[in-house]
């Protein structure tokens, strides 16, 4: 069979206001600027796993959510789905149908939903794709019947034993960084979380020597590739993240990851980040101060614990020469309208190198969702398409949707400015300088 990896990269929103501020804040549009074109790293493994014997070639789609031409020549496609693109994903997929190509999906959407998808594809993959697409690929072949594959049905993904991405598959677009995986899931359970957790598996480390053997690999293709880890939470595990640095270090590349405020408590592991070619760590701070996190996190209050030590945590890892994107959830349940201030002014504070303020999204299969829809708080239910993280969808508690959104564009002018966009950098640069003169204190 020919088969064919369609993926959907871009970034959605479609709050009128927020995008015509974003079209004029530089600050804003930069991140996503550098991140909009990443290539699909679930279909690169997907296509590793491929049993041998059939044609593969990889698609993005346009600009508009619809499928290149090309797509139409092959006998099963492959689609990868996140909620806010899924509708995009279903039309796609029912013009492929129509004109006799077999679709598969899979994704964090479908997973959640696959009877939601099954209307829309032959085949619907809950669950991590790796162990179950052989079994896929071989039911098309055969032409088998529409039917849901559960990974849970095969053996569990071994991340000790997972193949090198299809990198090779991307040819020559002009992409500017690329994704490696170090770790899958998370060990924390915050409630709005709608990322590997929806995969069902628990959190899992890669041995750190199949990291570098894909980092050279996308190094082959593209000697200059900045690599963006697509982990939920990197450093969980201090020791295990020293030596992955440690390996990192003689690649030279540049690199960008997620991961949580406790790195800040392990000054080697931040000097070794940085030496490692480490250029930022994005953090789900989520809230200025504690009290507000708490329950948020469901395991063991972890946000609501370390909130009252995010000022100083992300000082130290900056002054180890780290950038910190810290990332703001607006309109949480204990927030008011106080928190568009408290926002801007612990950005000032720090001052943090860079902001990402993102708005409650009820993602479906989330115990947020749930609560949210049993409170009867979800706007429009089913409206996946405003899974954004920039578009209000609920009843938030705390203040009107009215007044949601004016914080948020309050907030996106001035976080965003000129003026306080290079206030919060160089008073990064200014610190790291200081703190390089003076040493730390790191208990
Ligand atoms: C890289 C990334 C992107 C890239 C995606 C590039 C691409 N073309 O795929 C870009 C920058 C384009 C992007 C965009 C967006 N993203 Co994004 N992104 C991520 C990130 C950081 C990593 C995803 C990743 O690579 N995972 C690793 C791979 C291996 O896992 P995977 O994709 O889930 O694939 C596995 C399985 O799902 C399954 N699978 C996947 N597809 C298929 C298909 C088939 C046929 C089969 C069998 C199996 C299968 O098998 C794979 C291997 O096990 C995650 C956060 C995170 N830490 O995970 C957010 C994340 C996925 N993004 C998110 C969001 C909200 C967005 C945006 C809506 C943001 C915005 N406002 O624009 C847009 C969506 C628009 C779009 N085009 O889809 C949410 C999605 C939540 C959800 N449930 O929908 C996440 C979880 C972040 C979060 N804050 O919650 N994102």
């Amino acid at each position: 069979m020919k088969i064919g990896l369609l993926a959907m990269s871009g970034i959605r929103a479609h709050d009128p206001e927020l995008l015509a501020l974003g079209l004029t804040l530089p600050g804003f549009v930069e991140r996503s600027k550098a991140i909009a074109s990443l290539p699909s790293l679930g279909l690169l493994y997907l296509a590793a796993c491929t049993p041998p014997g059939h044609d593969l070639e990889y698609f993005e789609a346009e600009a508009d959510g619809s499928e290149p031409q090309d797509v139409y020549a092959c006998d099963l496609v492959a689609i990868s789905t996140f909620s806010a693109q899924v509708f995009e994903a279903y039309a796609i997929a029912d013009r492929l149908r129509a004109a006799g190509v077999l679709v598969a999906m899979g994704g964090l959407h479908v997973s959640v939903l696959p009877q939601e998808a099954a209307a829309h594809a032959d085949y619907v993959i809950v669950g991590e794709g790796e162990s179950v697409w052989p079994s896929v690929v071989q039911h098309a072949a055969r032409g088998g019947a529409p039917a849901v594959f559960h990974a849970s049905d095969c053996a569990a993904v071994d991340v000790a034993a997972l193949p090198m991405p299809r990198y090779d598959l991307l040819g020559r677009r002009p992409y500017n960084r690329f994704t490696v995986q170090t770790s899958r899931g998370c060990p924390w359970r915050c409630d709005f979380c709608a990322s590997t957790v929806m995969l069902g598996q628990r959190y899992r480390k890669r041995p750190v020597a199949d990291v570098v053997r894909d980092i050279e690999a996308i190094m082959d293709v593209r000697p200059d590739a900045f690599i963006e880890f697509a982990d939920d939470n990197t450093f969980v595990d201090k020791r295990w993240g020293r030596d992955l640095c440690r390996a990192i270090a003689p690649l030279g590349v540049h690199w960008f990851t997620e991961t949580d405020i406790s790195v800040a408590q392990d000054p080697e592991l931040l000097a070794l980040m940085r030496e490692s070619g480490c250029r930022q760590v994005l953090i789900g701070l989520e809230s200025p101060s504690g009290g507000i996190l708490r329950g948020v996190e469901l395991k063991s209050d972890f946000k609501c614990r370390t909130a009252d030590r995010y000022l100083e945590g992300v000082r130290r890892i900056q002054a180890a020469g780290v950038t910190v994107n810290g990332c703001f959830i607006l309109g949480l349940d204990g927030h008011t309208t106080e928190i568009f201030e408290e926002v801007l002014a612990f950005a000032r504070a720090v001052p943090l190198y860079d902001v990402q303020m993102t708005i409650m999204t009820p993602f479906p299969g989330t115990p947020l969702y749930e609560r949210l829809r049993r409170e009867n708080r979800i706007l429009q239910p089913g409206r996946w398409d405003l899974c954004t993280l920039f578009d209000v969808n609920y009843q938030p508690r705390g203040m009107s949707v009215g007044e949601l959104k004016e914080g948020i564009y309050w907030l996106t002018e001035r976080l965003y400015s000129d003026e306080c966009t290079q206030f919060r950098r160089r008073g990064f640069f200014r610190e790291l300088r200081q703190s390089r003169r003076t040493p730390v204190a790191i208990c």
